[in-house]
């Protein structure tokens, strides 16, 4: 921990739900938006102070659909004041119309996954014209990018659609680790991937699966801030399914503690990220 590090507050992200998730993987994960909601306010609770959000139809499907989207967003407004960040990654596969539908939930974030990548066996595909249309879309709405890095390209192009005039600054990232064809969860990386990140801006990691609390770790001690929830990770510690978010959230918050950071309030995370009032 380097003294500048130390009592920075520390901006917590849950993940609640993802797109690949299944029942069968955990009984615990929120499906239908009154257990989405549920969930979000008690990871909010815990301490998260930004919500990253994807959605299911009432099959338990991903879906884009706006009319969940605003369901699940005004759900959660009413009962917290969390950051509300939706996903335009949604599901391999998912289309560009689709994808572009979660922005009509009037979020104040959303993520923006800058580059292709194998995703397991499959492809997250993010063609340039594609990008720079997500991004259009999000500043003319004033929704500020979580730029997700599932490898190293994909900050320097989150750079460049900045030095393009489609990203404001402050840039703020978040370095995913660990996904199988991606870049894997190790401190080197994590190290070369900080080393490029322009000044000014805030970063966060979220490390799938066991890595999730040994990169949070690195990150607090490194000034970053850390994403963690059952998108990225369903276990509590080996063996041990989270029985909510909220748990996985209050064990961020702890190793935050201890590491001297405290957890941001969502008003603090809004000064810190510069998001519009
Ligand atoms: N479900 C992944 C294919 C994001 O939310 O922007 C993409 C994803 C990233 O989850
Ligand atoms: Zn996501």
């Amino acid at each position: 921990m380097s003294p500048s590090n130390r009592n920075l507050p520390v901006i917590l992200t849950c993940a609640l739900v993802g797109a690949e998730l299944t029942r069968e993987q955990t009984p615990y994960l929120p499906l239908s938006p009154e257990e989405i909601v549920a969930s979000a306010v008690e990871a909010h609770s815990a301490g998260a102070a930004i919500l990253h959000l994807h959605v299911r139809d009432d099959q338990g499907r991903p879906t884009c659909s706006e009319a969940v989207f605003q369901e699940v967003v005004r759900g959660i407004r009413e009962r917290c004041d969390a950051i509300l960040q939706v996903s335009t990654g949604g599901a391999v596969g998912d289309s560009e119309a689709d994808r572009l539908r979660p922005l009509e939930a009037a979020p104040e974030m959303a993520s923006l996954t800058t580059g292709s990548v194998n995703f397991g066996d499959e492809v997250f595909l993010n063609p340039r014209p594609f990008v720079q249309k997500l991004a259009e879309a999000m500043k003319a709405r004033g929704i500020k990018p979580e730029i997700e890095v599932f490898d190293a390209a994909m900050l320097e192009e989150g750079i460049r659609l900045a030095d393009e005039g489609l990203i404001e600054s402050p840039l703020h990232f978040d370095l995913v680790l660990g996904v199988p064809g991606a870049l894997s969860a190790t401190e080197r990386n994590l190290d070369f991937l900080v080393s490029g990140i322009p000044e000014g801006s805030t970063w966060s990691v979220a490390a799938v699966g066991r890595w999730q609390f040994p990169m949070a770790q690195l990150a607090l001690e490194k000034g970053g801030h850390v994403r963690v929830g059952m998108e990225d990770n369903i276990y509590l510690e080996k063996g041990v399914l989270a029985k909510s978010n909220a748990e996985l959230v209050a064990k961020a918050k702890s190793l935050a503690a201890a590491a001297g950071r405290p957890s941001a309030s969502s008003a603090e995370a809004r000064d810190m990220l510069r998001l519009r009032p």
